[in-house]
């Protein structure tokens, strides 16, 4: 049996309780009942894209190290392996051919965060000394190691491709914060969350994938590639990572992701905070480091929250795979909501 990999746990972490070596967290709550009830939601076979176009939402606004995808067509020939004539290759063949690569940022665009994307100095060895540790106490550096450490093999532990292998899909359940709140930007603490679920019938069971629709996914699509960093940064809701019985009822919840329609879920651009030694990204530190619960980041609700708000419904069936890409610390994400 594998040792764990901690002497000193975080507070209100589940480290350890999915078993040692867990890279799932808590995707381990996606039992088939869970999943079972998802598919019960689908009663018209009418589905919804989640996604914003992968090249939205233009320009580096919103992280400037994040940038557009840009295309790459290899060389063939003459020419390239674009439009390609294979008369080239034989007079006899009639056919034209295109590939193409991508440089392609995993998380510009609609996006999933993999357990690798957030980690903190944590003192995992309970030896006075903290470290780059992550989820269930894997280690940047041995575990995740980047081109500082001197080997970029990415993230050998805690990258997306466990949560591709999960078979992602399960019951969405939608709060729509737009239609409680609007689009000014609002800090959604524990009282905000109950009272917009309360006001919208909303019940959120262990197992299930809680949505987050600000309209701030609508607003970047509206400013078609042209997008105000100005605006975005003080528009819409955000979740308040600050406040501690919003973090205790997501602890409680057994949700196993949160998957919003904004940049980060929570409040970004970060406020400072009042005491050293805090997360920029608290709401990050208690999902993806405590407890293991992916992010969804920058998914398009608008055209789904409004047919759920006509239909008097909150659930449907989320499919959601990420790529099952080795090492990757986040993947771009194509969300299909079945109601
Ligand atoms: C950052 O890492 C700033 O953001 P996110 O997890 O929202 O992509």
């Amino acid at each position: 049996m594998t040792e764990q990999r901690w002497k000193n746990r975080p507070e209100g972490s589940n480290w350890g309780d999915f078993g040692p070596d867990d890279q799932i967290g808590r995707m381990n709550l996606l039992t088939p009942e869970a999943r079972l009830r998802g598919a019960r939601e689908i009663r018209e076979g009418r589905s919804f894209c989640l996604s914003l176009p992968l090249d939205y939402p233009g320009g580096n606004v919103l992280f400037p190290l994040r940038k557009e995808p840009v295309f790459h067509h290899e060389k063939r020939g003459d020419g390239h392996n674009f439009n390609f004539d294979l008369s080239g290759v034989s007079p006899c063949y009639c056919d034209v051919i295109s590939d193409d690569a991508v440089t392609l940022y995993t998380q510009y665009s609609t996006q999933w965060d993999a357990l690798a994307h957030v980690g903190m100095r944590f003192d995992a060895d309970g030896d006075g000394v903290a470290e780059k540790v992550y989820y269930n106490g894997y280690r940047g550096g041995s575990d995740i190691v980047g081109p500082d450490e001197g080997d970029d093999h990415g993230a050998a532990a805690l990258g997306i491709e466990n949560l591709a292998a999960c078979g992602v899909q399960g019951r969405g359940v939608m709060v729509d914060l737009e239609r409680a709140y609007g689009r000014d930007r609002k800090l959604i603490d524990y009282d905000a969350l109950m009272k917009a679920m309360d006001g919208m019938d909303v019940e959120v069971e262990s197992g299930d994938f809680l949505c987050l629709n600000t309209g701030f996914a609508d607003l970047v699509l509206s400013m078609n590639k042209q997008p105000d960093g100005e605006v975005l940064a003080n528009a819409c809701a955000v979740l308040d990572g600050r406040d501690e019985r919003l973090l205790n009822w997501v602890t409680d919840s057994g949700i196993v992701a949160i998957c919003a329609d904004n940049f980060a879920v929570e409040a970004y651009p970060s406020r400072v905070p009042d005491e050293e030694r805090f997360p920029a990204l608290p709401l990050h530190n208690h999902c993806l480091f405590k407890l293991g619960i992916h992010l969804g980041e920058l998914w398009h609700f608008g055209e789904l929250a409004a047919w759920l708000s006509e239909n008097q419904r909150s659930a449907f069936f989320l499919t959601a795979p990420p790529l099952r890409l080795p090492g990757s610390v986040g993947s771009p994400v194509t969300p299909i909501a079945m109601v």
